[in-house]
């Protein structure tokens, strides 16, 4: 099936800076739209995301991109195949010849990527989640959807005045139906404002959707509040457990990691002591995300090594099929984080997590905290993977579309989300 045409646009995204969607049209006239998000706390390993750098949208523009999509690339995939996506996405990875995506712009090939990936699934009148599996011929035979991972307090670069640490999230883990999952987050994220307004915080959202009080005593209070919320939702650990991601990539600088709140500078051994402390007496935590910064390589084993918890790799992997190997061969991980504008291309991305899978790794698709969109392809991305988990902020358009799309394909596949046993790749 040939591709017509392809025109991209400049919207906006929830940051209020612009974004780029794409409509491919292909010779049949079935047509495929795609936006896509950008990150506030990217790791530099990132693919590039092209801003216009002028005037407009304080810098943040995308007309660059938008113009690279319908000039140099729109022309160069009219009438190749659209079925055979690995194909499309090498030859935007060719036009643009760079390592990080930096002359077409990460954000433009990504747009393009999934655009043709969802005209695909419509001429085959497939869901995407179901194109995905077989454009790639996935060798995964049941559907086992992912728990939520929610954000349900957040600080560092996602919100002003809060945490040093940038995400404190609620997973439940039950089991029994993705809806239930779902509710049972949501109900412990409203609990939260009450306990927050018991203590006089404020209950104001930062990018995310998530609660970002100002005055918290420490980056540990969070811990205890959640805790509180979950028992006033008439919870226990048992349905729903804690997920931290501190993102330390943005408390490093001069060989230190920086915890504003509590004046401290930690080495690296401090870092992870200052975490295994939490462990120990916050048992409900289950997964651990970027506790080091992103090129920390030397002591990543160690924490990996010394913890019973999945520690993910976020800004250290950035999604890419390379850094991903070279953290399988040093052990610095036992999970990942997959966002699919980190590398830029859906192929890219699918590589990736099934080097994680074939390496016993669970995967956990991500939003973005910088500018999201209304695109829910992360969520058939998860589902096609058989990832353990969504992370996805608890509220705001661009976040809970995320959520009403699992559910909508857990009501369609009848399937059930992998609940505890998270840890076992199905
Ligand atoms: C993260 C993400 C998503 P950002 O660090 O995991 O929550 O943040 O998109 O700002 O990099
Ligand atoms: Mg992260």
């Amino acid at each position: 099936m040939k591709i017509k045409s392809i025109t991209a646009r400049e919207i906006l995204s929830s940051g209020s800076t612009p974004s780029i969607e794409v409509k491919v049209t292909l010779q049949n006239g079935t047509t495929g739209k795609a936006s896509v998000p950008f990150g506030a706390s990217a790791g530099i390993h990132e693919a590039y995301v092209l801003f216009d750098g002028a005037k407009r949208y304080s810098g943040k523009g995308m007309l660059k991109a938008v113009n690279n999509i319908n000039k140099k690339i729109a022309p160069n995939l009219r009438n190749k195949d659209a079925f055979d996506q690995p194909a499309i996405d090498q030859l935007m990875i060719d036009i643009d010849g760079t390592k990080n995506k930096k002359k077409l712009g990460g954000n433009a090939i990504l747009a393009v990527s999934v655009a043709v990936a969802r005209a695909a699934a419509n001429a085959q009148k497939l869901p995407l989640y179901a194109y995905i599996r077989k454009a790639y011929q996935l060798p995964i035979k049941k559907y086992v959807l992912p728990n939520p991972q929610m954000v349900v307090i957040e600080g560092g670069k996602h919100a002003d005045n809060s945490t040093d640490m940038q995400e404190y999230m609620v997973a439940p883990i039950k089991g029994n139906s993705v809806k239930e999952e779902v509710q049972a987050g949501i109900e412990v994220y409203l609990a939260l404002k009450k306990v927050l307004k018991q203590k006089n915080l404020d209950t104001n959202v930062g990018n995310e959707g998530a609660y970002a009080p100002a005055g918290l005593k420490s980056n540990e209070s969070p811990l205890q509040l959640i805790r509180a919320a979950i028992k006033k939702a008439g919870y226990s650990k048992k349905d729903i457990g804690i997920s931290l991601d501190p993102a330390t990539s943005e408390l490093f600088h001069n060989g230190k990691y920086h915890l504003k709140k509590e004046k401290k500078k930690l080495t690296s051994v401090g870092m992870i002591n200052y975490f295994k402390k939490w462990l120990k007496k916050y048992p409900e935590i289950i997964t651990l995300e970027d506790p080091l910064h992103e090129d920390d390589w030397a002591y990543w084993p160690e924490i990996t090594r010394t913890t019973k918890i999945p520690i993910i790799g976020d800004d250290l992997t950035v999604t890419n099929p390379e850094r991903l190997q070279r953290a399988i061969d040093t052990k610095a991980i036992n999970a990942i984080l997959i966002k699919l504008n980190q590398i830029g291309t859906l192929t890219e991305t699918v590589q990736t997590c099934m080097l994680a899978r074939n390496n016993n790794m669970m995967t956990i698709v991500s939003h973005r905290g910088g500018g999201e969109t209304n695109d829910t392809a992360m969520v058939d991305l998860a589902v096609a993977v058989n990832a353990a988990f969504i992370k996805v902020g608890p509220s705001r358009g661009e976040r809970v579309c995320k959520y009403n799309r699992l559910m909508e394909i857990a009501d369609e596949l009848k399937a059930k989300p992998v609940g505890k046993n998270f840890r076992i790749i199905h």
